[in-house]
């Protein structure tokens, strides 16, 4: 072998490490990225579920009594809109309840009162109350759920004569 031919190998040689580790940069690039976005993804899903379970929380949940009767399936929920307003109580506030979604219920004793209550079955109810004072309005929101008559089923227990 001449010196010129070993050069020459010991040249391709080089390139060949340089190709090959440029290929494992991409690689380690790449797998990199790739747990990068499982890791963005992971922290939506916690983001998503987090934010549902504020949801859930937020919401104000009433229970149907448990009054041994398996057929009265209503509970009675009672809502207040409180407004605090300027100091000199120039203004008078009105506000007026709007149901945004569940089966549509009766608010009394109308939807223009401060205090208002329905009766409802097992369901999500949600509204939004406004409050205004001539000059602006304010609005909330508030989901009610009405959870279902609580009851355990009578444990039975067998007993033979001694
Ligand atoms: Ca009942
Ligand atoms: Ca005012």
């Amino acid at each position: 072998m001449t010196s010129l031919n070993g050069y020459i190998i010991l040249i391709v040689c080089f390139i060949g490490l340089l190709f090959a580790k440029e290929l494992n940069e991409d690689a380690i690039q790449r797998r990199i990225q790739d747990r990068y976005e499982q890791k963005q993804k992971e922290l939506a899903k916690i983001n998503e579920r987090a934010r549902l379970e504020a949801l859930e929380l937020a919401k104000c949940k009433v229970r149907v009594p448990h009054d041994g009767d398996p057929n009265t399936n209503t509970a009675q929920v009672k809502l207040t809109a409180l407004a605090t307003d300027d100091d000199d109580k120039a203004d008078t506030v009105k506000f007026v309840w709007t149901q945004t979604s569940g089966k549509t219920i009766d608010l009394k004793p109308n939807n223009k009162s401060s205090k208002v209550n329905f009766t409802a079955t097992p369901g999500e109810y949600s509204f939004q109350v406004r409050a205004s004072d001539k000059y602006e309005n304010s609005t909330e929101t508030i989901t009610v759920k009405i959870l279902p008559e609580r009851n355990e089923a009578p444990e039975l227990e067998l007993q033979c004569p001694i």
